[in-house]
Parts: structure tokens; C-alpha cells; sequence
């Protein structure tokens, strides 16, 4: 019966390709920046041996090419419902909760992503998807306006809510329909360079705060990146303005590292595009609009609560001994800092391993399946040290909050830090949601541990796992 529907991982990777399409014919340097990354990538496993091996274990190599990650701002509780209902289609859920408004960006936020390991091997598409807080806009009367206007728009084709609705009574989509259901969804996520609102409206909404123009003036949530997967990070920012792409100051995330943790990212900045407004007499009016950018990441180990809190502390304290300008004084200084910081997070595979820094994915190796039994009653560390186990990072699928809110700084084109007084509403995020985000810690842990389990009954082994500091 099952065999009749496509497999939702491979409706993910239809919608990446489609999506990547779109983006390419639309925004001509991320097309420059494809080829520069892949570039890159093949020189860097040219160059390093063991990054190649480490790689084709943990399945990251078949992976790299086709790995994305896009962004969209929507703007009300129903269409962050619906975007739910859409993403499950393609066994896309949400992940982590991330509160944008403590740093003046007035959204919060989710990330849908595949959370199997097997998805994940599969295509690790993910949207950051953002829902705009209007109970921040100060002036009643502009906030009950953006209110109407997001009232009356659907962002969704009424073909594309019923394929959902299909699939959730079926269970499935057969092949024409998946197709079918990427090409109406791909509409949602469309640029529309004829704005829902007349130049006075935008520049209203424009005053109160760039994000709020750029959600409220248009027919959808407009894809405003794309973001590949880079192995070398500095080498891609150091190549960009070669190829006439001019990069934010600062890259995002840890310090560069023998070990990569966590997620690095730099931006280049938003384009400005013309834009026709409405006027009364059906008379258009013509102005512009900064929204899409271009964005480049590294991915390195997902980290443990502890590590996280070790990173979130020294990351703390170099911001706040040098603070980056808009226009990237002090990028230099703040690079240094961040390195001097970052001195005392180990920076080996076999420390962050033995102190349970960073998440790792066991497995045999040819040894161990060899040992015949003679594994039996070893603990991990014993069966690791005769060479029986391996470990290997697992790789970081989310994103962070303090880049998140660097990224939009940036892309924004100013520091605007108003410090709004209401804080983190993840239940308000959730009940619009219509359901709980994943907690990616919970779910790096299981991936460990379920690694470790196959591992040891491979090896005919049940030894005491429980090792100082880890799990
Ligand atoms: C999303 C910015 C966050 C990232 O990679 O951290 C993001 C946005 O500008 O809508 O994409
Ligand atoms: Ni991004």
C-alpha cells in the first residue's frame, strides 16, 4: 500500500532542488556563491585526508552538495499553522524556539528540519521561519492597520492547502500529486516585486521597523536565503569580493578551530530591488525594497548543554569587550577577542569527547567486528582505546540565536536595538504553531545514544555506558 505514496524525504528534496531553481534565476549572485563553495569544498577534502574519511563516515559527504538552508518571515498565528502542515508533508517539524526580540528584531522564531538521522543523511533542508511580533508595533492605529491587511492576504494557493489536507487524511502523496504539491507551494515562497500596499503605507510600516515593511507589504513570505554548506568558511569570505560579492565584517558563531563547533556564518547584504506600490487609482507607484541577501555557513559538532553553556558564556564576554559597528569597525579587534576567548574550550576530538562537550556518533570499526566477542565486558573508553569503537561528531543542524540576530543586523543595514519590554512568548510562538518545537538537545542525544546501542550489540557488548560526564 505504502509503496504508492513518495517518500516525504524525497518530496524535501524536490522542493530543495525547486526552491534552489527559483533562487538562482532570481538572485544572480547566489548562483556566484554556489560555485564558489563547491569549489572550495573539493579543494579542502582534496587537502585534508582526514577530514574526507571523517566525513564519509558520518554520511556528510553525499550530503554537502545539495545542503541548504533558506529563511521566511510570516505574519500571522494561521500561517505559521498552515506552514506547520506543509513542512510535515515533506517530514519537515520544528526545532527550537529562539526569541529574537531581546535583540531588537521583532520576531520569534523555529526551525523546520528533518530530525532522523536517515532524513538527515538524506537532505537536511531546513527553513528558519520567523513570526512576526505586530504586539510590538508601538502605535495602536499602525498595528490594528498591518492587522487588517495581514488579515486579508493567503499565502498559500487553495491547491496546496488541499494536497496538505490530502496527505494528512492519506498519509501520503503519490507521485503526480507530490509533484503537483511542490510546483503550488513553491508559490507561497515567491518574490513579488508588486507590494500589497501603497508607498505611503510602506513607508509607515518601514518607520516602525524594516521587518515589519518587508512581511506586511507583500502577497507571501518571500525566501529571503539560501544558504550553502562550505567547509572552509574564511576561505569563501576571503573570496567573495574577488567575485564581487561584498561580505558583512564579522563571521558569526565560534572562532575558527582545529575542531569545528556549532555553526559559523557570514552574510553579504540585501539587494535592493525596485518595487511597484499600489495608489489609489490603480495607478502604480514606484519605489524599492531590501530584502533578500546571500548567506555562506560552516557546520561543525553539536554541542552538549555544557558546551553550549561554555560557549554561550566566552561568546558573552568577547561581545562585551568589543562591540562590531554596522559598518565593521572593530571587526579586526573583535576576531582577536573571540579567538583569546575561545582558548580555553578544548579544541581536540578526544577531550571534547572525554569531558561531553559535543555530541559523537559511535560506531564499530573493522577491529571490533573482528574481536569475535573479545569486546565483551569492556567499557566504551576501553573499547574505544583497543580500537574497537569510533566515535565521530555529529554535526550541528540548528542555528543560533545571537547569530540569527547578527545576520538580520546586518542585512537590515543598521544596529537598531530598541529594547522592547515584552520578552520570550514561546507559548503564545507554540499555541499558534498548533504544537510543541522539538528540543534539539533531546534529539542529539537520542541520535548518540542510539548510535551506541547499535554499536554495542555489533559488537556482542553490553559494558556500562555511563562514562564520566557524558549522557
Ligand atoms: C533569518 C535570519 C536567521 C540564520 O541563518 O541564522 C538565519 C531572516 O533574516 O529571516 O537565517
Ligand atoms: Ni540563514
Amino acid at each position: 500500500m505504502a509503496a504508492r505514496f513518495v517518500p516525504p524525504d524525497d518530496i524535501r528534496t524536490m522542493f530543495s532542488r525547486a526552491m534552489s531553481e527559483m533562487y538562482r534565476a532570481e538572485v544572480p549572485q547566489y548562483g556566484t556563491l554556489l560555485g564558489l563553495v563547491a569549489e572550495t569544498n573539493a579543494e579542502r577534502l582534496q587537502s585534508d585526508p582526514d577530514l574526507r574519511v571523517s566525513l564519509a563516515q558520518s554520511g556528510d559527504a553525499q550530503r554537502l552538495g545539495i545542503e541548504r538552508h533558506g529563511a521566511i518571515r510570516l505574519g500571522t498565528a494561521r500561517e505559521l499553522f498552515d506552514i506547520r502542515r506543509v513542512f510535515a508533508v515533506m517530514a519537515m517539524h520544528p526545532v527550537g524556539y529562539y526569541d529574537l526580540s531581546v535583540a531588537g528584531v521583532p520576531v520569534h522564531s523555529t526551525a523546520f528540519r528533518p530530525i532522523d538521522d536517515e532524513a538527515l543523511r538524506h537532505n537536511p533542508f531546513r527553513v528558519f521561519t520567523s513570526l512576526l511580533r505586530l504586539d510590538l508595533i508601538d502605535d495602536p492605529a499602525l498595528r490594528a492597520e498591518a492587522e487588517g491587511i495581514l488579515a486579508a492576504r493567503r499565502i498559500f494557493t487553495p491547491r496546496a492547502l488541499e494536497l496538505v489536507a490530502l496527505c494528512e487524511v492519506e498519509n501520503g502523496l503519490r507521485a503526480e500529486e507530490a509533484a503537483e504539491f511542490v510546483r503550488e507551494i513553491l508559490e507561497t515562497f515567491r518574490w513579488h516585486s508588486e507590494a500589497t500596499v501603497s508607498l505611503a503605507t510602506y513607508q509607515k510600516l518601514h518607520r516602525a521597523h524594516r521587518l515589519i515593511a518587508d512581511v506586511v507589504s507583500f502577497r507571501g513570505p518571500h525566501i529571503n536565503h539560501l544558504t550553502p554548506r562550505t567547509l572552509d568558511i574564511d576561505a569563501v569570505q576571503a573570496a567573495m569580493p574577488v567575485h564581487g560579492i561584498a561580505p558583512k565584517a564579522v563571521i558569526e558563531g565560534p572562532p575558527r578551530r582545529q575542531c569545528p563547533i556549532l555553526l559559523r556564518q557570514t552574510s553579504f547584504k540585501a539587494l535592493q530591488e525596485s518595487i511597484v506600490f499600489t495608489e489609489g487609482d490603480g495607478e502604480g507607484a514606484a519605489g524599492t525594497h531590501t530584502a533578500r541577501f546571500g548567506e555562506i555557513e560552516q557546520r561543525g559538532a553539536a554541542l552538549t548543554p555544557e558546551g553550549r553553556g561554555l560557549y554561550d558564556d566566552l561568546l558573552a564576554s568577547a561581545r562585551r569587550d568589543v562591540q562590531v559597528a554596522a559598518d565593521g569597525v572593530n571587526a579586526v579587534d573583535y576576531a582577536a577577542a573571540l579567538s583569546a576567548r575561545f582558548a580555553s574550550f578544548p579544541d581536540d576530538w578526544t577531550q571534547l569527547h572525554a569531558r561531553g562537550l559535543a555530541y559523537f556518533r559511535y560506531s564499530t570499526t573493522e577491529g571490533g567486528i573482528a574481536s569475535n566477542g573479545n569486546a565483551a565486558g569492556l567499557t566504551v573508553d576501553q573499547l574505544i582505546e583497543r580500537g574497537f569503537l569510533r566515535f565521530d561528531p555529529i554535526v550541528y543542524e540548528d542555528f543560533l540565536p545571537v547569530s540569527a540576530a547578527g545576520i538580520f543586523q546586518s542585512n537590515l543595514g543598521t544596529d537598531e536595538q530598541k529594547d522592547y519590554a515584552e520578552r520570550l512568548n514561546r507559548a503564545a510562538f507554540e499555541a499558534a504553531l498548533g504544537a510543541a518545537v522539538h528540543g534539539e538537545f533531546e534529539l542529539y542525544a537520542h541520535a548518540q545514544r542510539a548510535s551506541l546501542d547499535r554499536a554495542l550489540s555489533q559488537l556482542g557488548s553490553r559494558p556500562l555506558r555511563a562514562t564520566a560526564g557524558r549522557e
